[in-house]
């Protein structure tokens, strides 16, 4: 497979544009505003000490109507109106941007090159009530737009909604990021299997098979060995390489195409021994699990009550695989599978790795990391990622706590060496008869096991 062909994307992209006319329409006008004059960002300094800049995370907002990754770029857009892009045409010789990777998006609008940020004060609409969305308020101010009409609280809380339903375009794009992280994630597969067991050397595998660069990824590659899985955001890798009789590896790590990310987690383990064998059946376990997870999703689930399911499910698995020593409800009662898994089971995925637009409710309070909380809708993507850890801390506190006596402790400490198990993958809910679509088994059917 290899990426869209441009007839397809140009296509799609036109519908995508319209589509976000006619839900910005109806919104503006609610807020009571004429425009919306969208910034692209600026760079931002590592430290007032130096003279270097973070490269520009795009506004998300400007990327949902093109993927022009540039800073002090601009779309000025008025419902049944205009529909301009200001493009700053950089005159540095220090640097030169990045080209955007396809043209598919310049044609479809009124293309005003600028030489300044500056130049852009000069056109815009002075009869016109204009709302800025943007993170550079002193840009803003620069362009004569007053603090009450930045970044309003009702227009932007309603641009959020929208972008959790994703258009024909997004998914296309979602999917494509998926297909790029997938050839980094077999390629670490493969490299874990021959025998390298070096974090960073791994990470830049990833890096290499899906040509990225490391500021390019979504976020930031997690590549775990062994116990350093049981660490949720493990990115500080182990340059050393120690070869061991049984080893695993988690690897949670994606790809961009025309801003939108995927989000990928897949364990594997090798080797053999009473404690792998154990980590293996919980991998199994937990594969089947995920699997099951993602067949149910369907339209008007709440996406919350299947995060409660998941609880459930795993307490089942720690029952299963002989570390939780009693029975299955008295361990639900108990809430021990919390100090196994205590992250959401997932979150809306889109131009942002945790995207906007499905958490407009709280949580209940025993899910205090959940951060998707919609009721399940047609063009959701979301992710799936249950997970069973090892963690320190939390284990030091149930082996403090009342419930210790129901943990088999040789076996936890045992699977402690193996850090812990996630399995991730990305779906698009649909209205047909399938239910959803899974973006990332669609490439890589494999969510873990034996390497
Ligand atoms: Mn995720």
């Amino acid at each position: 497979m290899n990426s869209p062909e441009i007839s397809v994307l140009e296509s799609l992209y036109r519908q995508h544009i319209a589509e976000l006319e006619r839900r910005y329409a109806p919104v503006l006008q609610a807020a009571g505003y004429d425009a919306v004059l969208i910034h692209s960002g600026s760079l931002k300094k590592r430290s007032d000490f130096d003279d270097q800049y973070w490269p520009l995370r795009v506004v998300p907002h400007f990327q949902h109507w093109l993927p022009l990754a540039l800073p002090d770029c601009a779309v000025y857009l008025e419902p049944g109106g205009k529909r301009i892009l200001y493009w700053l045409q950089s005159q540095s010789y220090w640097e030169r941007p990045a080209e955007p990777e396809t043209q598919h998006f310049a044609a479809h609008w009124q293309v005003e090159l600028v030489t300044s940020a500056e130049a852009i004060k000069g056109l815009l609409p002075t009869d016109k009530c204009i709302a800025f969305i943007g993170e550079d308020k002193a840009r803003a101010a620069s362009w004569g737009i007053q603090d009450t009409l930045q970044n309003p609280y009702n227009l932007i809380g309603k641009l959020d909604r929208l972008r959790a339903v994703k258009t024909p375009y997004e998914v296309l794009c979602l999917s494509e990021a998926n297909r790029r992280a997938a050839l980094g994630h077999e390629a670490v597969l493969q490299a874990f299997r021959s025998g390298v067991h070096s974090e960073l050397e791994l990470h830049l595998a990833y890096l290499g098979a899906t040509g990225q660069d490391d500021t390019d990824t979504p976020y930031k590659n997690i590549v775990a060995l062994g116990k350093n899985g049981a660490t949720l955001h493990h990115v500080t890798y182990e340059r050393r390489a120690i070869e061991k009789a049984g080893e695993s590896l988690l690897v949670d790590a994606g790809a961009v195409y025309q801003g939108y990310c995927s989000d990928i987690t897949r364990t594997w383990y090798k080797g053999t021994g009473a404690s792998i064998d154990a980590f293996g059946h919980l991998v199994h376990e937990v594969e089947g699990m995920q699997q099951r997870l993602c067949e149910a999703v369907h339209l008007g689930l709440g996406y919350e009550e299947l995060h409660e399911e998941s609880h459930r499910q795993i307490t089942q698995i720690l029952h299963t695989i002989g570390l939780l020593r009693c029975s299955v409800d008295e361990a639900l009662a108990k809430k021990l599978s919390r100090s196994f898994y205590p992250h959401g089971l997932g979150h809306s995925l889109g131009l942002q790795t945790h995207d906007v637009g499905c958490a407009l409710v709280r949580p209940k309070p025993e899910n205090p990391y959940l951060r998707n909380t919609s009721t399940i809708q047609a063009g959701q993507c979301f992710t799936v990622e249950p997970g069973v850890y090892f963690i320190d801390f939390l284990m030091a506190e149930l082996r403090q706590g009342e419930h210790s006596g129901v943990v088999d402790w040789a076996l936890a400490e045992g699977l402690a060496a193996l850090g812990g198990v996630r399995i991730e993958d990305d779906l698009v809910v649909t209205d047909d008869a399938l239910k959803h679509r899974n973006l990332t088994r669609e490439l890589l059917p494999r969510g873990g096991g034996l390497a």
